[in-house]
């Protein structure tokens, strides 16, 4: 019950990165579904978007070399970071990488945080790959406490957008839950997390309940039922397993 009513409802979570890295098309994009023309950030722009029950006030720190040094007073309170990498720009991928691990990572307010590295443009034909920056990254950077993970997407088409995000909340509640793992880590793509109820459907539940001991009876009943159905499943399942692999047949496990 405590962690129920210790659910956060809103994080704060800041976009950074290079110049023309896609920023700003990612923040509009996130909020309103669509592209959207920009120009050059002076300052920066804050938008609040719904994504899987968790509300993201997310600030996407733009402007050039002048007011950068400025951005760590953003930092505070910052559950998630997302950096976001021109994967088509190889000239200034060393760039970009040195603000990530020895500017931005080196913020104590950043010490606890999940960092997504978002390789964007990959919808260009001379994009480097996820897999290439991640290599990169790691050559720069070997130990660090917060949670960091490479994920390849381009904002203009949409690709691998749905994805990194779902990957990005669940890693935040994770965080949240004290369950995580800390330095650059591999997850499989869109790996669920359980999810908690919230406080509203925690009530919703609790009144359906109490409405009457015939409904509690029935609601009990079924679950009951629900995971002995799952039990049987899993002994079938299980038994065709060892079935196969008794008759030397390989299981193949794409990655
Ligand atoms: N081809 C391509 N262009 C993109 C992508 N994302 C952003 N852009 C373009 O890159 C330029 C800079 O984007 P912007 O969001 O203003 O970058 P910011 O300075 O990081 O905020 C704009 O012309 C965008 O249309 C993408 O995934 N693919
Ligand atoms: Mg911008």
């Amino acid at each position: 019950m405590g962690a129920y009513l210790s659910f956060r409802k809103e994080v704060r979570i800041i976009i950074q990165g290079l110049d023309a890295a896609g920023k700003t098309s990612l923040l509009y994009r996130l909020k309103l579904g669509e592209i959207v023309t920009t120009i050059p950030t002076i300052g920066f722009n804050v938008e609040t978007v719904v994504w899987k029950g968790l509300q993201i006030c997310a600030w996407d720190l733009g402007g050039r070399d002048k007011i950068r040094p400025l951005y760590r007073h953003y930092y505070c309170n910052t559950q998630g970071f997302i950096y976001v990498i021109d994967s088509n720009d190889r000239e200034r991928l060393d760039d970009a990488l040195q603000e990530l691990v020895h500017q931005i990572l080196m913020e104590d307010q950043v010490k606890d945080t999940v960092v997504m590295v978002l390789a964007n443009k990959q919808d260009l034909p001379n994009a480097m790959t996820g897999q290439e920056i991640e290599d990169a990254l790691r050559k720069k950077m070997s130990l660090c406490s917060q949670t960091v993970f490479v994920r390849p997407c381009s904002v203009t088409s949409g690709e691998g957008m749905h994805e990194a995000f779902d990957d990005f909340v669940n890693q935040i509640k994770l965080r949240q839950r004290g369950e995580y793992q800390s330095g650059i880590i591999n997850i499989p793509t869109s790996s669920p997390v359980k999810e908690e109820l919230s406080e509203s459907q925690l009530y919703s539940t609790v009144k359906y309940l109490f409405k009457s001991p015939l409904s509690c009876f029935r609601y009990f009943s079924f679950q009951e039922n629900k995971m002995k159905q799952s039990i049987t499943e899993k002994d079938t399942d299980d038994k065709k397993l060892n079935n196969n692999s008794e008759s030397g047949n390989q299981i193949q496990v794409s990655t």
